[in-house]
């Protein structure tokens, strides 16, 4: 039997039904998933008791994975192509750091010089209720701006940080990421190496625009964002265990939501494609 594909919202996501993970997937299998991740920009595999061998074995259809070089505290020891986003206290008995992970709205590694491709997050264990994953849709984002404001934004550039909302929690941690992560500038508008189609590419880790002042650029990044998160163009996941999400880093944005009992466990685990090389090291980062 193939597989079926169901839309979950009008803005973007569809669910693959039908496809077993812990089997490994034919060329052609593969396709239909490849075609639905480039159509639909979110994937939802459902009830997926696999393994992290498994997880990564699926990534490496969608291409080569990142080893989060530049996020090194958390990625496993053991798999460096695993990312934990969890709120499980560490063996030291420490806070977890990357229980705030995702909690702004970003596409992954856009502070890098090579932004992410997709991901591939995998629920591990969640809470009955609530810390669900928030997606937009940025190429319809991008459609629905007026002719003037493409052209206003059509050619700069917004200058991304690597911070991370909460970082102040571990000290050490942030210094290490600013380290190793200057701020990069990546243009407010990329086209998609697939589809070819344009999309808005802007975050909550952009604070100024490229040569110009963060007063200045704050009005528009805040009327983009604004935009950019209007409800027509969102879907909102809630999540179950087994869940394995798989979004496309290029034409959309996410964000996770910390509305969750703190006390209970959320512990996901993500695979990380690598893109294609975009950006460049921000000429400016003096400018306030
Ligand atoms: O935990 C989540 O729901 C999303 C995490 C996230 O934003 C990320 O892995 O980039």
């Amino acid at each position: 039997m193939g597989i079926r594909i169901r839309k979950l919202s009008y803005a973007l996501g569809a669910q693959i039904e039908g496809l077993d993970l812990t089997r490994p997937i034919g060329e052609s299998e593969f396709g239909e998933v490849h075609r639905a991740f480039l159509e639909h920009g979110v994937l939802l595999l459902r009830g997926q008791r696999v393994d992290r061998e498994q997880h990564i074995a699926f990534s490496r259809h969608f291409g080569e994975l990142d080893r989060h070089d530049s996020l090194p505290r958390d990625r496993d020891p053991d798999h460096p192509e695993l990312l934990m986003v969890t709120n499980r206290e560490r063996t030291d008995g420490q806070p977890s750091n990357s229980r705030y992970t995702g909690q702004l709205w970003h596409s992954d590694m856009s502070f890098t010089l090579v932004p992410s491709l997709g991901s591939l997050l995998r629920a591990v264990e969640v809470p009955p209720v609530g810390g669900d994953t928030m997606f937009a849709n940025m190429t319809a984002a991008y459609d629905a701006l007026s002719p003037g404001m493409k052209r206003l934004i059509d050619g700069l550039h917004g200058v991304h940080q690597p911070e991370r909302k909460g970082a102040d929690q571990a000290p050490q941690w942030a210094e290490q990421n600013r380290r190793l992560n200057p701020p990069v500038a990546q243009p407010v508008v990329r086209v998609h190496p697939e589809t070819g189609r344009r999309a808005l590419y802007i975050g909550e880790k952009v604070r100024r625009f490229e040569s110009m002042t963060e007063e200045e650029s704050q009005p528009i990044i805040r009327y983009l964002l604004q935009h950019a998160t209007r409800p027509q163009f969102l879907y909102r996941h809630q999540w179950q265990r087994d869940d394995i999400l798989v979004w496309d880093n290029r034409c959309t944005m996410h964000i996770a939501l910390g509305d969750y009992e703190q006390a209970l466990e959320r512990h996901m685990e993500r695979t990380t494609v690598l893109g294609t090389p975009s950006g460049h090291v921000a000429v400016d980062a003096e400018v306030a």
